[in-house]
């Protein structure tokens, strides 16, 4: 049979992006029904994550911020984009190459899907089911595109110009074959409007299936489950915030850090949807008394207030990563002894409802500093993208080895004989927080007028708690900062500085030491393995 090749290229790559759409659309309806982490977009996006050696993570960090989620996604469908516009134009040729294009397609996903933690065998439904639905919208399009009826006077006389040439597909004939084919040619034409009407109806079905997934996807069912959270009050409420610990200056970054101004880093492409009703804390490992807790007796359990910055080991000097916040929570030290742990267990191996994981020491846990399962940030609960309904705070260790969002297993274990998430991909397996101070206002490059002027910025140590704070401008003498008040060792603490501003150009530097008398070291170092050192250093062009 002729094989369609009348049909220009774009009509091609029409047909592919548009069964690509479909079966992107109705693999997104199916991962709402099956659970959202198997919707084979994101899927492949987090192999890409967690593939993506240390460097690259710290790139993608620094380059796009909190945007590298979206950036990583939209890199995904921008190569499936490709992909299928080329799929489209093979099927033109011969609808057996789109097919094997589909189905190489559908392999790469599924095998993403399978290899994500706790898949089971249902998780590729998704995948597979979108690749079926857009093969046949692709054989579908390509019939209309290449107007499959025959025409009357085609049905009765015998067409003269097939000959030897028409079994192949690209027989010199084709070439000269107008775009609309002659009355009783028996051949298949370009149907350009049957192919635009077709298109866009798969526009309308790929738009409607991707709508309603999303809404069946849980988003709605678990903020309306947040909305509803009634929150305890704190038997041990936080010691109120010093009425000095906020200085208010323009730029400064403010002691309490807002719920939508907090800093977000996770794995995550798509945020855990957990609805307390079914959440659980499963305790286990080397305890005792293996303990299980639903939400509900989780919130019934004597809940504690504490004022903590979470610091991300990526941060880097002078970085945005930090940010402090007032936690609710049940101590994690309390669930433990419930539980009872036995002697030798030094990790705490907690994981996500997504399937990361901290490794985060017992004897820090334990030392009596406020380590919570916290369900509420700020007096509100627990934000969904921060880890609602249950999260670990950890004050004094990087986020990444002891602020578990959605976590829901936490196992009792040994250094030596289980790894987190970030060990194996080159981060160190266990993260105190470095004493950091960073400069907020001037901002690096900002011009300013002669004359005296303000420096100010933040300092931590958490849980050791900051002392002093110097600047040096030029590389003069050392002086010491005003300190703002702080509630505990566990928040950062504000700082500021008069300066008389001569014209021209200054570099301005900051140090923090910690309570117990450690100066920040000069010495500079990357945020991997174990997070950045060096002091912040800033210029200014003063006029
Ligand atoms: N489930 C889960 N929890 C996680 C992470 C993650 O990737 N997944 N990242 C950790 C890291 S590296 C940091 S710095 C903190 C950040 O918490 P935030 O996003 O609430 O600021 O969360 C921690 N908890
Ligand atoms: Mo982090």
């Amino acid at each position: 049979m002729q094989r369609n090749s009348v049909a220009p290229a774009w009509a091609g790559a029409l047909v592919g992006l548009v069964s690509g759409g479909v079966a992107l659309g109705v693999a997104q309806l199916v991962a709402a029904l099956v659970g959202p982490e198997t919707f084979p977009v994101v899927a492949v996006g987090d192999v890409a994550v967690d593939l993506s050696p240390a460097p690259l993570k710290e790139f993608a960090i620094t380059t796009f911020g909190e945007n590298d989620k979206s950036v990583l996604v939209g890199g995904v469908l921008v190569v499936l984009a490709a992909v299928a516009a080329l799929i489209g134009v093979l099927s033109l040729r011969r609808l057996a190459y789109g097919f094997a294009g589909l189905a190489a397609f559908g392999a790469v996903g599924a095998i993403a899907v399978l290899t994500r933690p706790d898949a089971g065998v249902l998780d590729v439904l998704p995948t597979v089911i979108g690749v079926a639905v857009g093969a046949w919208t692709l054989s579908w399009l390509v019939r209309r595109a290449t107007g499959e009826r025959r025409t009357a006077a085609s049905s009765g006389a015998a067409p003269t110009v097939a000959g030897p040439s028409d079994a192949g597909s690209e027989g010199a004939a084709d070439v000269e074959r107008p775009v609309v084919m002659r009355a009783g040619d028996d051949l298949r034409a370009f149907d350009r409007r049957r192919l635009l009407t077709g298109a866009a109806g798969g526009v309308v079905v790929a738009g409607a299936a991707a709508v309603l997934g999303r809404q069946l996807g849980g988003r709605q069912v678990v903020d309306a489950a947040r909305v509803g959270v009634a929150l305890p009050k704190p038997v041990t409420p936080a010691k109120p915030i010093p009425a000095g610990a906020d200085l208010h200056i323009k730029g400064l970054s403010s002691f309490i850090t807002r719920n939508q101004d907090f800093y977000r880093v996770d794995t995550a492409l798509i945020v855990p949807q957990v609805d307390p009703r079914d959440w659980k804390l499963r305790i286990h490992g080397m305890v005792d008394r293996p303990v299980e807790l639903t939400y509900a007796e989780l919130l019934g359990m004597p809940l504690t207030e504490a004022d903590v910055t979470l610091t991300c080991v990526s941060n880097e000097v002078g970085g945005p990563y930090a940010g402090n916040a007032r936690w609710l929570g049940v101590r994690m030290a309390e669930v433990l002894r419930k539980a009872g742990l036995q002697s030798g267990a030094d990790m705490l191996l907690s994981t996500s409802a997504d399937g990361f994981t901290c490794g985060t020491p017992v004897d820090v846990v334990m030392d009596g500093r406020e380590a919570l399962f916290a369900i509420a940030m700020n007096g509100e609960a627990l934000p969904v993208d921060h880890g609602f309904p249950v999260r670990q705070v950890v004050p004094g260790l990087y986020g990444y080895v002891s602020a578990t969002k959605w976590v829901v297993d936490l196992k009792v274990t040994r250094f030596d004989q289980d790894e987190a998430y970030w060990t194996p991909r080159g981060w160190a397996a266990k993260g105190p927080i470095k004493t950091q101070s960073r400069i907020d206002v001037p901002n690096s490059g900002d011009s300013l007028k002669a004359g005296r002027t303000t420096i100010a910025g933040v300092a931590w140590a958490q849980h050791t708690g900051v002392d002093a704070v110097e600047v040096r401008v030029d590389r003069g003498e050392w002086r010491q900062a005003r300190l703002a008040e702080v509630p505990g060792p566990d928040t950062w603490r504000q700082w500021s500085i008069d300066w008389d501003a001569a014209p021209g150009r200054h570099t301005i530097e900051v140090r923090a030491t910690d309570a117990a008398g450690r100066t920040q070291t000069e010495q500079e170092a990357p945020p991997a393995p174990d997070g950045a050192t060096g002091w912040h250093t800033i210029t200014v062009q003063v006029a």
